[in-house]
């Protein structure tokens, strides 16, 4: 539960990624050019040139290069909070936003006639989920990584799934369900026959300024690529609140793994 309130971090950089070694600031350009210190912001990285021992943390509130989809806005209040995870605190169960903000309102309920939180909030809605695409996800290398999800989702608000679309975590008390494409393609996988595309993150009791993590296992290209996660096409079926995605060779994510699901219920 640390959490530190500290607006000096020399980590918070408005590309919004951060990277682990010098070696990939110097070998990615664009932002990367903006080398940043080793600071054991992951402990399993390692500043070498070796492509399966790197780390890149991207922040969701990063707008741009990252693009807010129709409800998503940022949240630089941490829920009201104003708390900022220090550099190694970003870590399950912290009770802090990573770079003291968060990409909340992904919808399922849009675009309404209203906009959430008013009146008119669930009137003559329709049913495009809102979300926030992470414009410029960059590996050395095409293949599968862990793309860990450091998000939002308190006071057991599941919003009513309390099933987590049939999946069994140890951890949690009910879920959101999302949607993510990769490079413009649906990730999904296949479950008796049916095509299983949402990916349910567990919801926990506690204040929703309390950071979480789940991992996600991703096909990215060398080069950039475009993560975009979105709430489910259904009035029903918000999305958490997003703060920031870790990049990790594969079976570096935290836990729980998340594999897609037919349900969002
Ligand atoms: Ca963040």
């Amino acid at each position: 539960m640390a959490a530190e309130a500290s607006s000096a971090s020399p980590r918070r950089r408005s590309c919004g990624r951060l990277l682990a070694s010098s070696f990939f600031a110097a070998a990615l350009g664009g932002c990367g050019d903006l080398t940043v210190p080793v600071l054991g912001l992951l402990p399993s990285a390692s500043p070498t040139a070796d492509a399966t021992s790197f780390a890149l943390r991207y922040e969701a509130e990063a707008v741009p290069p990252n693009m807010l989809v129709l409800s998503a806005v940022v949240d630089r209040t941490c829920f009201g909070t104003n708390l900022i995870c220090e550099a190694d605190g970003v870590k399950e169960g912290a009770n802090c936003c990573s770079g003291g903000a968060a990409v909340t309102e992904i919808l399922g309920r849009v675009p309404c006639s209203g906009p959430p939180g008013s009146a008119e909030d669930y009137e003559d809605c329709e049913t495009i989920g809102g979300g926030v695409e992470f414009q410029d996800v960059t590996v050395p290398a095409a293949g599968t990584y862990d793309v860990t999800w450091w998000y939002h989702c308190g006071e057991n608000d599941g919003y009513g799934d309390t099933e987590c679309g049939g999946v069994r975590y140890a951890v949690g008390s009910s879920c959101r369900p999302h949607l993510i494409d990769v490079n413009g393609v649906s990730m999904s996988s296949s479950e008796d026959g049916q095509t299983a595309p949402i990916y349910q993150f567990p919801c926990y009791p506690g204040a929703w300024s309390i950071l979480h993590g789940a991992t996600t296992a991703l096909p990215l290209k060398a080069g950039p690529n475009v993560v975009f996660i979105h709430a489910p096409h259904e009035i029903t079926l918000d999305g958490a609140d997003i703060d920031a995605i870790d990049v990790l060779p594969q079976g570096q994510g935290v836990l729980p793994l998340v594999t897609p699901v037919v349900s969002g219920f």
